[in-house]
């Protein structure tokens, strides 16, 4: 591991809760594997997992005075889940707290929740990392979401939106319309 992403662990070790610190090491190696795979930046890919969900253990109080303070502007449907306001806030603490330089890592970091039409090859596989990383059980069609990610990972990053926005409508929660707008991006891209 590069001296900087030793770095990196140590610091985001302390500000995560353990299951938290245990999954972001998941997403880390992961991605790793998947660039690996698709001949992205293996550290890269490895910084981008270690800081995907560095303002996740942030109360969501302190997220939104965060945003005021920094100038991060919300959409109505972040105001209203707080949940996704993690990727956002964690994309401007990578860049601004952990120093890092590379907006291709800060953009993975931003989209991983949603994901975003058109997106670089180290963001799908942050935003597919974050679903197969070994300690994740609760999602359905994980085996063969799996198995698309080191196939196709377009594949992956549709099939991966599609189960997500059966999940949320199952559970009748609010569509961030991102989410929707990836899903339709990579459905069309797969016909051409
Ligand atoms: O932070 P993680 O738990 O590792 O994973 P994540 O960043 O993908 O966040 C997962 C949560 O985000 C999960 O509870 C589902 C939710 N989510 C993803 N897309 C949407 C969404 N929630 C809403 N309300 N709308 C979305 O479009
Ligand atoms: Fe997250
Ligand atoms: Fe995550």
């Amino acid at each position: 591991m590069t001296e900087k992403n030793n770095e990196i662990k140590k610091k985001i070790k302390k500000t995560l809760d353990k299951d938290r610190y245990q999954h972001t090491l998941g997403v880390a190696y992961t991605a790793s594997c998947l660039a690996m795979r698709y001949g992205a930046d293996i550290d890269d890919a490895f910084t981008a997992g270690l800081l995907h969900d560095c303002a996740k253990c942030i109360s969501n109080d302190e997220k939104f005075k965060l945003c005021d303070k920094y100038g991060i502007r919300l959409t109505e449907i972040e105001k209203k889940n707080p949940a996704l306001i993690h990727s956002k806030l964690g994309a401007y603490l990578a860049e601004h707290k952990y120093d890092i330089r590379n907006k291709d890592i800060i953009n993975s970091i931003r989209t991983h929740t949603t994901g975003e039409p058109g997106m670089s090859l180290l963001q799908k596989i942050i935003f597919t990392a974050d679903y197969i990383e070994p300690r994740r059980d609760q999602a359905k069609n994980l085996k063969e979401v799996r198995e698309l990610a080191f196939t196709d990972i377009d594949r992956a990053v549709e099939k991966i939106l599609y189960d997500t926005l059966n999940y949320l409508n199952s559970k009748t929660a609010a569509i961030d319309p991102e989410t929707r707008k990836t899903y339709e991006y990579y459905c069309k891209q797969a016909r051409r």
